[in-house]
This record gives structure tokens, sequence and C-alpha cells, in this order.
């Protein structure tokens, strides 16, 4: 069989603005199973490449899949729609299939709304995909397929799943689909770049987080096999920046050194690694941090989220601001960055704004990245925030990027973010330890992060300079967002029973 990954076309600034475009790895481990089985598979990354939907159309028309399968996140979701509609409307005998994690809990709701969908693989999708050609192509009954959303006749059939994938090591993403490297050339480094994955899942139960259900049990792939992969991404396909997609890479403290061990013997030179981790970890690893450094990692992103010790409690965190505090702290001495990510809006409330932005003043973070609240329908907050909220707006702008209440004015919230973003990273004190401080590469980073942070933040003040302050590479400018074409819905969007 053959079977066409896609990327649904996507930019809202943020993160993307940030660490510049990088790959989106969910079809590339889902094709790993089916690869293996003799199918053939493509990869087109829409969002990378900027494809319109008429141009990705054209690309399925020159490939002539049997299958189509779209990624879907929930900000993907409604563009991933319009491609299964305009792929059943263009080429109606091939298959369209859906993965990822909002297709893995809204299914339903999907299939209901768009009967072009056919398939959808709830969950992990590694085996499952594998299984799924394999029967199409036999003609066998789609009952045998784990985690399989089908429609049988009118009624809609969902396959128990095979749970959370053991075999990490012999389920690798399949790097070698992606047609062109050169799309993926971060803002960080300028280098090529790659998102890749040590561990699944998370020992913690934000009950605001939206990962923690989807894959259930932590695990890891083995460190040898992590860093062999790694190795090849850096010699076969020069890659220089390595952003990790785990929740919590650290979790286990053995697996952990193992890592290090692994990837300091691969002796990668000017390798970058960009990693999330939870504050904890970090304290507890506060000896073991220069060889965090030693083995190329740099960016340390630490989701502080709260500065109200209060809230933090309230959403089941497990981290105080302190132990934030001093993780910063820990991984600067160590001669990395540090940045940080924080929630806003969380109470819909203007004054919180404006106590979290004076409670920052003691974080000597590198950078701080501001998210608004968006309650996914399968987290454990979601009834109550949208209590509050009352309205949701399209899944476009579910992206932390807008603001789902009334109760904070989102754009004057915005002006008082810029002013605290150049109060706050301007600071003298931050500016030189920023700039001299550390060893070199740490410097180095931090004055190419900050030349790019000007640059954003002068094209997000000042639109009309973006030609000539922004970076060529990547489709995102601004920092911020809210996209104001975007149909404003009221309704909710429960959770399914996935
Ligand atoms: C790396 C990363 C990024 C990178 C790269 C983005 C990219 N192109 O993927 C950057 C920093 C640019 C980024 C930006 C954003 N991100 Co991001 N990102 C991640 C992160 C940390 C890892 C993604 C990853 O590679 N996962 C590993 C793969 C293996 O998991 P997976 O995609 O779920 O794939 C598995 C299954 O879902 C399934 N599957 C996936 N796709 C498909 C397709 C088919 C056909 C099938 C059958 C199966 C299948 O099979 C895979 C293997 O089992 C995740 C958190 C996480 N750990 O997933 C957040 C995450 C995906 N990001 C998220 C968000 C919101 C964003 C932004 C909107 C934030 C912002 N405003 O900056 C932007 C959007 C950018 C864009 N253009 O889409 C959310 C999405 C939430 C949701 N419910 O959809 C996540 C989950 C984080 C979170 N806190 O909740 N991100
Ligand atoms: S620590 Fe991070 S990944 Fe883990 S549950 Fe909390 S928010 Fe989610």
């Amino acid at each position: 069989m053959r079977l066409m990954m896609i990327v649904p076309n996507y930019h809202c600034g943020g993160m993307e603005a940030v660490q510049g475009p990088l790959m989106n790895t969910g079809p590339l481990f889902a094709a790993s199973a089916a690869l293996k089985a003799g199918h053939q598979v493509s990869f087109l990354d829409c969002t990378a490449e900027n494809l319109s939907l008429d141009d990705c159309m054209a690309r399925i028309g020159r490939e002539r899949p049997d299958i189509v399968g779209v990624a879907v996140r929930t900000h993907l979701a409604n563009e991933a729609l319009r491609i299964v509609r305009e792929t059943r409307r263009r080429f109606p005998n091939v298959r369209t299939l859906l993965g990822g994690i909002h297709a893995t809990f809204m299914y339903r709701e999907m299939m209901d709304e768009c009967p072009e969908i056919d398939l959808v693989i709830a969950g992990e999708a590694e085996v499952a995909t594998g299984h799924l050609l394999d029967a199409l192509e036999k003609g066998a009954p789609l009952a045998c397929v784990p985690g399989l959303v089908w429609r049988d006749g009118a009624e809609l059939r969902v396959n128990p799943g095979a749970g959370p994938l053991k075999d990490l090591d012999g389920n690798r993403p399949a790097y070698g689909l992606i047609p062109n490297w050169d799309l993926y050339r971060n803002h960080i480094n300028g280098e090529r770049s790659a998102v890749v994955q040590f561990s699944r899942g998370c020992v913690q139960k934000c009950r605001y987080c939206s990962q923690w259900k989807f894959w259930d049990t932590w695990r890891a792939c083995s460190p040898q096999v992590f860093a062999d992969e790694v190795s090849m991404l850096y010699h076969k396909h020069g890659v220089r920046y390595f952003l990790m997609a785990d929740e919590s890479p650290q979790a286990d403290a053995d697996a952990w050194k193992g890592l290090l061990d692994a990837l300091i013997a691969k002796d990668l030179k000017d390798a970058v690694f960009g990693t999330c981790a939870r504050a904890k970890d970090i304290l507890r690893d506060r000896e073991l941090l220069p060889r965090y450094a030693q083995a190329g990692f740099r960016l340390m992103l630490l989701g502080a989220e709260f500065t109200a010790n209060k809230t933090l409690k309230t959403v089941n965190k497990e981290q105080r601001m302190e132990d934030t505090e001093l993780a910063v702290r820990s991984i600067q001495d160590a001669g990395m960055i540090a940045m940080v990510d924080i929630m806003l809006g969380w109470n819909n409330r203007e004054d919180e704004v404006k106590e979290t932005l004076e409670n920052l003043g003691g974080l000597c973070a590198d950078y701080v990245c501001f998210f608004w609240t968006t309650p996914y329908p399968w987290t454990d907050s979601y009834k109550e925030l949208m209590a509050e909220f009352g309205t949701a707006p399209a899944y476009d702008n579910w992206n932390f990027m807008t603001f789902f209440g009334k109760g904070i004015d989102q754009k004057k919230a915005e002006r008082e973010l810029v002013k605290f973003y150049v109060s706050y990273h301007f600071s003298p004190s931050r500016f030189f330890k920023g700039w001299f401080g550390g060893p070199l590469p740490r410097r180095k980073l931090y004055r190419q992060m900050f030349r790019l942070g000007v640059r954003k933040s002068l094209a997000q003040l000042f639109p009309r300079l973006s030609g000539l302050v922004a970076p060529k590479s990547g489709q995102v400018n601004a920092m911020h967002y809210c996209d104001p074409r975007h149909r404003w819905l009221s309704g909710s969007h429960m959770a399914d029973e996935a």
C-alpha cells in the first residue's frame, strides 16, 4: 500500500517564532512499522513548505497514494478536515485516515462532522498503522487493527487499543522520509534541526495538561539507541539543533544519566540540545548539570506556569515557585540557558496577570515565555475553565496565543507583556550576565537568541519593519497572535470516551 502522511499548514507565532520551523515527528514515528512491513510511505509537511490547500492537492495528485494520513493536533483540526474533504472531492478512491492527539480524543466529533473521514487511529500509532495497511492490502477485517475507529455502514466501530507502546527501541521515527532538511533550519543557531524523542509520558498529572493522558505511562528508549539516532542525524543529515519532544526526559535518574554518557561518548561537536525539564529533576541533578552541558544541552525549558504557589497546588503541579527560581540559577551556573514558561489567564482576571508580572521580578531566567490558558477538552480542568470562560474560539485558535475568557482584554494585556519583555530582558544585570557571563557556548547562544528576540519584537511592534528585521527563513515573525479572521463559536467541545 502507498500511504502519504500529511502535516496540515499552520502558523501562529509563539514557539515557532522563537525556535524556527521544526518538524512534526508524529507521522514519522507512525510510519515506522508500515515501512518495516514493506509498505511505501511518503511525508508532506505543508507547514514547513507553507503549502496552500491547492498545492497540497497537487502533491496528492502527483503521488497518487492509496491512503492519505493527516496529523491532527487541536490547532490543526480544521485544516485537517479541509484536506480530507478536498481529497475526497478530487480523489474519490483515496482512503482518508487521521491520527494524533486531537483525533485520539475527539474522533467522534470529527467523524460526525466530516463523513469524508474513513479511519482514525486513536493513541500511539506505530503498531496500528502497520496492521492497518496490511489489513487493507489483504482485504482482512478492520476489527483486528488495535485502536482503529472505522465506519461499518452507518455505525462507528471503535477497536480496543494496544496500550502504550513498549518497544520504543524497535519503533524509531522514519527520518529518512524527510525530502529536504533545509526546510528545518532553526532560529536558535541557524542550523538544520530535528525533533527527537527519548521518552514518552510524564510522572505528574497536572490538571490543565493535555499530555499525560495521551501517553499514559512513562517510558524511554535505550540511551544507546537514542544516541545512535542523534549521531546518524548529525553525520548523515547535518543536524546541529535537536529539540527533545519529551515531557519529562529526566524522570528516571539512571536512564537520564545513561543518556548523557551515551551522548558524551559520541562527541558531537557544536550539537545543541534543547529540552523541557521539571524543576524537581534539575534540583535532583544539581551535581550532574555540568554533564548535561558537556553532552550538548544548552537550552533548558522549565514549565513554571504560575508564580502563585496556591495556584500551583490547585492545578496539581507538585512544584513551588522557589523550586523554579533555584533550578534556573543551577542551570545557568552549569553554563546553560534557562527559559521559563508562564501561563496567563487561569483565573480570567486582569489583576492576576498584573500580579504574575510583578512576581516575576525575582526570577532570573534568561527568557520568559507567556502562554494563555487553553483548556483542552480531555483535561481534568476543562469543565471548570469553560464554565468560567463561557465560549471557545474555533479550533484554529487553540494555540496558547488566544485567550478564551472575557475577563481580560487580551490586546491590552499583551501591550503590558511587550513592556515587560523589554524591561525584563534589557535589565542591566540580566543583560550583562547573559551577554558576558558563563562559558563561551552559552554566551554565543545567548547573544544569538537575544538579537533574534530584538528583531522579532521590532517586527511585532512595527510590522512594516518586518521585511528588514525578521529572519529570512520561516513563515512566522510575530511573537503574539490573535487572529480576528476566525469565527468565535459558542458551545463546548466535550471530551469523548477515548
Ligand atoms: C516539538 C513540539 C513543537 C515544535 C515543533 C512543532 C511541530 N511541527 O511538531 C514547536 C516548538 C515549533 C511547536 C510549536 C507549537 N506547538 Co508544540 N509541541 C511539541 C512537542 C513538545 C513534541 C511534538 C512531538 O514531536 N511529539 C512526539 C510525537 C511522536 O507525538 P505525536 O505527534 O502525538 O505522534 C504520535 C501519535 O499522536 C500518532 N500520530 C501523530 N500524527 C499522526 C498522523 C497519522 C496519520 C497517524 C495515523 C498517527 C499520528 O502517532 C505518533 C506516534 O505514536 C509537543 C508535546 C509532545 N510531547 O507531543 C508539543 C505540542 C504538540 N504543541 C502544542 C502546541 C499547542 C503548539 C503551538 C500551537 C504552541 C505555540 N503557539 O507556539 C505551536 C504550533 C506550531 C505549528 N505550526 O503547528 C500542543 C498541542 C496540543 C493539542 N492538544 O493539540 C502540544 C501537545 C504541547 C502541549 N503542551 O499540550 N511545538
Ligand atoms: S509536568 Fe508538564 S508534562 Fe507533566 S503533567 Fe505537568 S504539565 Fe504535563
